[in-house]
């Protein structure tokens, strides 16, 4: 019998492409083993082409990234940084490592870059790690009369694990659109500072940095952090840099939403955090459009903090992850992804225009970024209801809370929505006032469904099989116009890898 390789290269004949041929071969190779997973992969695949992908933290990376994945530099332990490691061997990690690391720092003129983070939220616990070990001032060996921090009796040390853990970290507020993260009270980031969170204007959502700055003045923080999850506007991080020097903190910006606004020269002077914030932590994979994971960029005199992530918070760096970093921070710095960019923020106000002519309600009125947030509860529903009736027509976006939202962080008010992907399938304006229009049809289409009891129930939904028909339809019809890796043949795929 013919394998899935031997069997395509007989079909594709001259038509043969290399990124399917690796595919394939990929493919092939993983199901020898476990068939399952290729196919799961091949099922996402045909998942992410059926639907409208508007989830606004997602994106499709290029297969030139993903496939730089797909190799032995996962087997190498290299602990440490470049040319300090604590495994032998470690030459060609280092290489991938820095070809990573001098691709961010030239991509974004930052200082210095570190690029072995797993995820945001490492990366921000590297940077805390960073900001503390530089600024909080801890006495010497000599002065605990102790040789080596092993011989510090009980009381000493938790003298030391106070004065270092006691700091206070001031970011946006988790319910006005600030990440977990940030100081969320349910997160570890505020069990290791004093949190104090600022919110955004109730009236008009957006940032007040008047109020930043007096609260700022009154909270003293030692970081002053700024960057969302879920705010449609741009920061002024000149603002945040004025008021961090006023009030003696050290200023901190998570652009994981937005760094590929960064790269791709839409957010310039006042509005590109590298050159104001003293660290700056992103994940790669949202709008930058790489790989799972996530960099941090510092200026020079936080090097050496940064750099002792691994081991004292990360473990061992993953080699083939910086490797697929490395490859799409080369694409980040071409004039194509800058195109793509500019294009993103683009088709996101197109959207958020076509939104409101519909009548949608969009907090602060519209966006200056990739995303924006609809108020639902006009169309009676909650953010989980209008996820779960989108998510049924073929549309993936997420339930997010508005500020102060009286539904809770849960059901929520609103959704989240953003360009990002559609932006790398090609879309542009006009399609997105066909998206909007489908966005409408799906929930003047839905009711909240109801309990057992007969009462609105807040997870459940009552949608209108023929809209949810004339929904999926357009769904597909625009998809169709759009096609997600069109290089790859899904059919064949299929064929050969699900049974
Ligand atoms: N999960 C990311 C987002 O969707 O914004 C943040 O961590």
């Amino acid at each position: 019998m013919s394998t899935p390789l031997e069997n395509y290269l007989k079909e594709a004949g001259s038509s043969l492409n290399a990124a399917m041929t690796a595919y394939v071969a990929n493919l092939q190779t993983v199901s020898q083993v476990a068939p399952e997973i290729a196919a799961d992969v091949v099922n996402e695949l045909e998942n992410q082409r059926s639907h409208l992908k508007l989830v606004a933290s997602e994106n499709y990376c290029s297969l030139s990234t993903q496939l730089a994945m797909g190799n032995l530099l996962t087997d190498k332990y290299a602990e440490g940084f470049p040319e300090h490691r604590y495994y032998g061997g470690c030459v060609n990690i280092d290489a991938v490592e820095n070809t990573a690391a001098r691709e961010a720092e030239k991509l974004f003129g930052a200082d210095y870059a570190y690029v072995q983070p797993h995820s945001g939220a490492d990366a921000n616990l590297v940077a805390y790690w960073a900001i503390l070990s530089k600024t909080v001032e801890m006495p010497t060996l000599e002065e605990l009369g102790v040789k080596s921090l092993a011989e510090l009796s009980g009381e000493q040390f938790d003298m030391l694990r106070k004065r270092f853990g006691n700091q206070r970290l001031m970011g946006l507020d988790y319910s006005c659109g600030g990440h977990l993260t940030h100081g969320y009270k349910m997160n570890v980031s505020a069990r290791m500072f004093e949190s104090h969170p600022y919110g955004v204007d109730e009236k008009t959502g957006l940032l007040d940095y008047d109020a930043i700055e007096k609260q700022a003045m009154e909270v003293k923080p030692l970081i002053l952090l700024t960057g969302f999850s879920a705010y449609p506007r741009k920061i002024n991080f000149k603002r945040f840099r004025q008021i961090a020097d006023k009030c003696g903190a050290v200023l901190m910006v998570d652009m994981a939403h937005f760094a590929g606004l960064v790269a791709g020269k839409v957010f310039t002077g006042e509005y590109n955090p590298v050159e104001w914030a003293d660290v700056v932590t992103s994940t790669t994979h949202k709008t930058l459009r790489g790989p799972r994971g996530a960099l941090i960029l510092c200026k020079k005199e936080f090097t050496d903090y940064v750099n002792k992530g691994c081991p004292m918070v990360l473990g061992g760096p993953l080699g083939h992850v910086m490797a697929a970093k490395a490859v799409a921070l080369k694409e980040a710095n071409t004039q194509a992804y800058r195109d793509y960019a500019s294009n993103v923020v683009k088709n996101a106000q197109a959207l958020a225009k076509s939104c409101m002519d519909k009548g949608m309600i969009l907090q602060t009125g519209g966006t200056e970024n990739h995303l924006m947030l609809i108020d639902v509860t006009t169309y009676g529903l909650t953010g989980k209801q209008a996820e779960a009736a989108l998510f049924k027509c073929g549309v993936t976006a997420n339930a997010n809370a508005l500020p102060y939202d009286k539904n809770g962080a849960w059901w929520t008010s609103g959704i989240r929505i953003g360009t990002p992907g559609l932006t790398t399938l090609g879309m542009n304006e006009k399609d997105m006032e066909e998206v909007a229009s489908i966005i409408d049809l799906v929930l003047k289409g839905t009711k909240p469904g109801l309990t057992k009891e007969g009462k609105p129930a807040k997870g459940k939904i009552e949608l209108d099989p023929a809209v949810e028909a004339d929904a999926k339809k357009r769904v597909q019809s625009l998809l169709s116009k759009h096609v997600l890796y069109p290089e790859l043949d899904l059919q064949f795929l299929k064929k050969e890898f699900v049974k």
